[in-house]
Parts: C-alpha cells; sequence; structure tokens
C-alpha cells in the first residue's frame, strides 16, 4: 500500500516536473491552474470580430478544458465583444470614450445588468476589440481579479513595428536564433503554419506592422517572383492587424528596371517607383510602406547623384502616398571622414530638417553610434523637430552576447525614453519627443530590430523572449515599467509562483547593467572582436581598415588615461545635445559617471565620487559584473523546482556560458587596459585568470551568425 503511495505521488511529482516546455507558445501559454475556481465567464456574446472571438475561446479552452460558447442572450457572467456598432455595447453609454479611445483602443467594463454581471471588451475597431481580448487574458494569466474592471486604453504609438534583418537566402543578419522564420523557398505555394503563430505573438503585444527584410535589402524584393511571396505573408499577418512593410535597395530602377541610374530626380525613375508601387498595392492593398537604409555602410542612395537624403525619401513618399503608405528612412549614416562618428547623422539630417514629405519618418537609432550595450540618447531625439522622428530599437542581442546571455533590454529602453532631451523645457523626454505629445506630426512610430528566427524557441535563448515582449508593451504603453513588464512575462511564460518571480525578476532587472560592467562599464564602448561583435578585442588593430571599425578609435587608451573626448575641446559632439544637456555632458563633475568614457578622455588616476581613483573603479566594475553573473547561476540554480526540465537545464547552461565569457571580458579588458595605465588591478578583486596573449589568439569564426 505505502509502495503504491509512494509511486503514484513519484508519478504526479514526475509528470508535473517534467511537463516537457519548449518555449514554443511563448506568453500565450493558458495554463489551467490560473483559472480560479469559479469561472468568470459562463458565456460570450460576440457582436464583431471573429478572431477576437476565436483568440478568447482557444484560450479559454486552453484554461479550462471547456468551450466557452457563443450566447444569444446575455446571461450572467457574459463576456460581451464588439465594437461600436453594437447595439449592447451603445446602451452602455460608452460611445464617445470608445470614439476617444480610436482604432486601436479598447474599453473593458465591469457592468451589471439586471440581475447579471457582464464584462465588456468593447472598441470602435476590430483592432482594437483583438487587444481588448489579449489585455483580459493577461490579466487572468497573471492572477490579476478581473471581477471589478474600468479600463481603457489606447497606444503611445501609431505604428509599432518589427524590423527583420532577415536575407533572402534564409540567413538573418545579426540573427542568432537559427534561419529565418520566412521561407521564401517554399513560398506562395507552403504556407508555414509559424505564421499565424508569429502573428498572434505579435498582436498579443500590440505590434501592428513588420518590415519582412534585411535593411541590407536586395532588389530582388521587389520582383514579381517575390511579391507574390510577400502577399501570401501579408495575408497571413492581415486577420491579426499587422501590415507588410519591405526594406528596398534605392539602385532597385537600375538593377531591376534596367534604367541608366536611380536618381531621384529623374522623372524616368520617379515613374518606375510610381509603377513598382502601384503593383505592390495592386497585391498587397493594405502594404505599410517602405524601410530605407540609404548612403550606409556601402549601399547605394540619393547621394550617388548629388541629392540628398530629402530628396531621395521624398521621391518614394510621392509614390506612397496616394496608397496611403509612408517611408521610414534611416539616419544611419556615417562616413570615415575623420569626424567623429557620433556626431554624422546629427550633421547629416538636421540641416535638411522640414524638408521631408508628410508621410516620411526618419528612423534613429537609440543612441549615436550603434546599439551599443550603453549610449547617451542620439542628439536628434528632441532637436529634430519639423520632421516625425521614431526610435530603432535593437531587440536581438548583437552586441549583447547573441542569444548566449540572459540580458533583459526592459530597463536599457526605459532609460533611453525617459531620457530627458530638455529641448522644449523639462521634461522633453526621447518618448515624449517622438510619440507625438510635444511634436504633433500626421505619423508616430517605434522599431525594434527583431529577435526572432526558426528555433522552436523562436528568439535563441528562452529569456531573450522576454525583449520581444518588452519591446511591443513598451511600443503600446513607454509608461510602463520594466519591473511591470518582466513580471507579466515571468507569469505567462513560466510560473505565478512568487518563489520564482521575485528572485528571477530581480534578476532579469539587473541583467543589463551587469552586462554592461562586465563588457563596456562608465561609458565605453564598441570595444568588440572585428566583424562579430561577440567578444573583446580592445587591441584589435587591422591594417587598412577604417578606422571607425577598430576599437582603439573608441577608446583611446594610453598612458594618460582612456575615453572619447567628446567635450568641447575634444570633438564637441556634447554641443549637439540641448541645453543643459550639453553642459552636463561637457563638464566631467556632471557628466553621469555611467556615460563618463563616452564623453571624457579620462586620466586614470581621475578621482571618481565613491573615492576610488578611475582605474580601481574600471576594475571593480568588470569584477561586480562577474560575480553578478555567478549570483545569477546561483538564482537559477536554486529555480529548478519551479520549471520543467527541459527549460531549466537550457537556461542553466546558458548562465554557465555567461559566466565564463563575464571572465573573459573582464580579464581582456583589465590585462589590456593594464598595459596602458601600469597599475595594479586592486588586490581585493578576483585574480585575472587567463593570459592576455592567449586571449589575442582567440579568434571565433562566427561569420555564419551574422
Ligand atoms: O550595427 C550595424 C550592424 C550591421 C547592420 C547595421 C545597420 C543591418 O553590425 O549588421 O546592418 O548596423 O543597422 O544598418
Amino acid at each position: 500500500m505505502k509502495i503504491k503511495l509512494y509511486l503514484l505521488l513519484f508519478c504526479l511529482v514526475l509528470t508535473f516536473q517534467l511537463k516537457a516546455e519548449d518555449g514554443s507558445r511563448l506568453w500565450l501559454r493558458f495554463q489551467p491552474r490560473q483559472v480560479s475556481e469559479t469561472p468568470p465567464f459562463t458565456g460570450l456574446k460576440n457582436s464583431s470580430s471573429s478572431v477576437a472571438a476565436e483568440e478568447f475561446q482557444r484560450a479559454w479552452s486552453e484554461m479550462t478544458g471547456s468551450p466557452l460558447t457563443v450566447t444569444k442572450k446575455v446571461k450572467n457572467n457574459t463576456l460581451l465583444l464588439g465594437t461600436i456598432k453594437e447595439r449592447d455595447i451603445h446602451r452602455l453609454n460608452i460611445g464617445s470614450e470608445l470614439l476617444a479611445a480610436g482604432p486601436e483602443g479598447y474599453i473593458i467594463r465591469s457592468v451589471r445588468r439586471g440581475n447579471n454581471n457582464i464584462t465588456v471588451v468593447a472598441s470602435a475597431d476590430e483592432q482594437g476589440l483583438l487587444y481588448g481580448v489579449y489585455h483580459l487574458l493577461r490579466m487572468i494569466q497573471t492572477g490579476q481579479p478581473t471581477d471589478n474592471l474600468d479600463i481603457t486604453e489606447k497606444p503611445r504609438y501609431d505604428i509599432r513595428i518589427l524590423n527583420h534583418w532577415d536575407n533572402l537566402d534564409g540567413t538573418v543578419e545579426r540573427g542568432y536564433a537559427g534561419y529565418s522564420v520566412w521561407k521564401w523557398g517554399e513560398l506562395p505555394g507552403t504556407i508555414s503554419p509559424r505564421y499565424q503563430e508569429y502573428a498572434r505573438a505579435n498582436a498579443s503585444i500590440g505590434i501592428n506592422a513588420t518590415v519582412l527584410n534585411n535593411v541590407n535589402a536586395t532588389p530582388a524584393i521587389l520582383t514579381e517572383e517575390y511579391l507574390e511571396k510577400v502577399k501570401v505573408i501579408a495575408s497571413q499577418l492581415q486577420p491579426y492587424h499587422i501590415k507588410v512593410y519591405l526594406s528596398i535597395n534605392f539602385s532597385s530602377p537600375a538593377e531591376l528596371g534596367g534604367l541608366e541610374n536611380s536618381d531621384p530626380l529623374n522623372p524616368e525613375v520617379q515613374q518606375w517607383w510610381h509603377t513598382k508601387v502601384n503593383e505592390i498595392y495592386r497585391l498587397i492593398p493594405d502594404f505599410g510602406g517602405f524601410l530605407v537604409k540609404a548612403n550606409s555602410e556601402g549601399l547605394p542612395g540619393p547621394q550617388d547623384y548629388g541629392r540628398s537624403h530629402a530628396e531621395g525619401a521624398n521621391m518614394l513618399a510621392d509614390a506612397l502616398k496616394p496608397h496611403g503608405g509612408i517611408v521610414m528612412w534611416r539616419a544611419f549614416v556615417y562616413n570615415p571622414s575623420g569626424e567623429d562618428r557620433a556626431k554624422q547623422a546629427y550633421d547629416e539630417f538636421m540641416p535638411l530638417e522640414g524638408q521631408f514629405r508628410e508621410n516620411v519618418i526618419i528612423q534613429v537609432k537609440n543612441g549615436p553610434v550603434d546599439f551599443q550595450p550603453r549610449e547617451p540618447f542620439s542628439p536628434l531625439f528632441g532637436s529634430m523637430k519639423e520632421t516625425a522622428v521614431m526610435p530603432e530599437l535593437q531587440i536581438t542581442q548583437e552586441y549583447l552576447g547573441f542569444s548566449n546571455h540572459l540580458v533583459y533590454l526592459g530597463t536599457q529602453w526605459k532609460e533611453f525614453l525617459e531620457s530627458d532631451t530638455y529641448c522644449r523645457g523639462e521634461n522633453s523626454t526621447v518618448a515624449k519627443t517622438t510619440d507625438g505629445t510635444i511634436y504633433p506630426h500626421p505619423i508616430s512610430a517605434i522599431a525594434g530590430v527583431a529577435n526572432i528566427g526558426e528555433d522552436v524557441n523562436w528568439s535563441g535563448h528562452h529569456f531573450a523572449q522576454a525583449n520581444w515582449y518588452a519591446f511591443g508593451r513598451l511600443a503600446w504603453d513607454h509608461t510602463l515599467s520594466a519591473d511591470v513588464i518582466a513580471d507579466e512575462w515571468l507569469r505567462m511564460s513560466f510560473t505565478q509562483e512568487n518563489g520564482f518571480v521575485e528572485p528571477v525578476k530581480e534578476m532579469m532587472l539587473n541583467s543589463w547593467e551587469t552586462t554592461v560592467d562586465y563588457m563596456m562599464p562608465l561609458g565605453l564602448h564598441h570595444i568588440f572582436a572585428w566583424d562579430h561583435h561577440y567578444g573583446p578585442e580592445p587591441w584589435c588593430d587591422i591594417p587598412d581598415a577604417r578606422p571607425d571599425w577598430l576599437p582603439p578609435y573608441y577608446h583611446n587608451a594610453s598612458e594618460k588615461g582612456i575615453g572619447f573626448d567628446r567635450t568641447a575641446n575634444g570633438s564637441d559632439a556634447v554641443s549637439q545635445y540641448c541645453s543643459p544637456v550639453d553642459e552636463i555632458y561637457n563638464n566631467i563633475e556632471t557628466c553621469p559617471e555611467e556615460l563618463l568614457l563616452w564623453f571624457h578622455h579620462v586620466p586614470w588616476d581621475h578621482r571618481m565620487k565613491n573615492g576610488r581613483i578611475l582605474w580601481d573603479e574600471l576594475s571593480y566594475r568588470y569584477d561586480a559584473g562577474v560575480q553578478q553573473v555567478r549570483e545569477f547561476q546561483k538564482t537559477w540554480d536554486r529555480m529548478e523546482s519551479f520549471v520543467d526540465a527541459d527549460r531549466f537545464s537550457h537556461v542553466q547552461s546558458r548562465l554557465k556560458i555567461q559566466s565564463r565569457d563575464a571572465v573573459w571580458w573582464k580579464d581582456a579588458c583589465l590585462l589590456y587596459f593594464q598595459t596602458h595605465s601600469g597599475r595594479p588591478i586592486p588586490y581585493a578583486i578576483e585574480r585575472p585568470v587567463h593570459e592576455l596573449e592567449a586571449l589575442k589568439k582567440i579568434k571565433l569564426d562566427l561569420k555564419h551568425h551574422n
């Protein structure tokens, strides 16, 4: 008897612990345990969108094991889904509120009708209804009460868009989750079930647009053959209100159309684009528009013909305008000109402000250089007023340990979005200067470079899913805290047990600063290994290479000190910021220490605020990063009983890599910079375990991951 009981218990424990999870469902896991004893709903009355109703019903049956049937009459605990036209919703007197919330906004309200409690999810349009349903589901999934609701929501940015850097041969530039999700070879005939899964996941976090192909675009994407394929993907995403955009190659008229050139002022070129755009809209009536990387890193652009970025962008905008399409024109431009790379985008684009058409939006990376572990915000934010500007964030971890390191980016993005540009006085945050609050423009948008690939778990590292999730949530509402978003994601993706959520959330919230510490503390930047951007190579010096692609350009280490002098005495990049930000950065006493070596060349014995000299502080920071990753390992190992075995060991083994890499970074940087500082590594911290010469020999062949 006893043995049987043990066996039974053993089996129960086993089934609970070993239920394998591969991460493929992302945060859309509707756990049976998450529904309270009395189900809040007994029926669903649906007045319009079938997708919203289907999504709710699907989740409901996963949670309860029984279907939520559509009822004709509103009874107790009915969920009522409807757009503004629905008579029932009209009677609730929420028509004007719904109109104010716009087509993507929604209201969720608990109301009493006679003896019945009903929950209403209402919107002016079907899109909002779908978002409202996901909101309600999220509340159920995260264990929040749903019996007394009064919620009104609408998105902060109009366009919330993913940028895929996916090539037509199936590789993904800077992608670390396998090959592309887009199966160009199989399309248009074969439709991967993943397209719909992708659409659901994005819609559930409010993402409403996607650029399918790499900004390093080939003209081939605009051939009839490829447009037919794009059409099929678009049709899969459309029910979830996700618009498709394409990256274009500026030389397409010459390369594809056989024209003499691709000069934007050439009438034949203009005509070519008009015809091409008409062709696209015939196939895909809700097509969004173009994303353009031009005259950047060797790609063609209007400057090849002596024309400006504005002339190039406007030509495309004119072709798209009759269809309601837009141009997202990237400001990521820099040349080996002798001018500080960090200044070049601003120098190039500020003189053009106001010259762009209304359906052009300038897409600006968060920082002035290139998605470094930490950068100040780009000075184009706040300064550019006449032309709409949209932030570009990098979800894929090109410079943050690929899919090996656990780095939650919600904290990084919040720091950026809340940075105060002061361009319209205090509280002109990056978020407010781009979401339409301070500078109203016909469109507002925010982009994230996707970390999605064909890996079963979509993003390579299970925790990298949190960055996809966080991007969507912040694009919807940038006032949400990084903490709240991490909390939601953990509860939906793993479990609601606080014993798990609290320590793991703390780990997530610390993870970005930790990575900055072991990679590039105190404002150091771009000291990565040549080309692949994974490991450290601060010594890297390749003869004939562009100096602005080499680490010494950025760290300037010598026996005198370290850092890039961007003050008024140096490159004067500080002057691109509005007052008083320019003065704050310019002055070594007021410059935030987190950005010290970004803006200043600092002597090794400079006194930091905590009393340490710079060299010692740098050493302590690197070491703190290493120690912190070890803490993450301890935290995670304690979580074993809360997590299925597959995901547990996956994350555990990646934390081991992260831990080893952190030591690698620390040793490489400290041993190398020590050759300049000539000072001992403070004796209180852990000693290096590598030889500098051995580290210099490491050459990773990571080309295929790019
Ligand atoms: O950071 C650099 C990347 C390139 C990328 C480029 C860009 C798509 O290393 O891989 O190209 O930025 O953003 O255009």
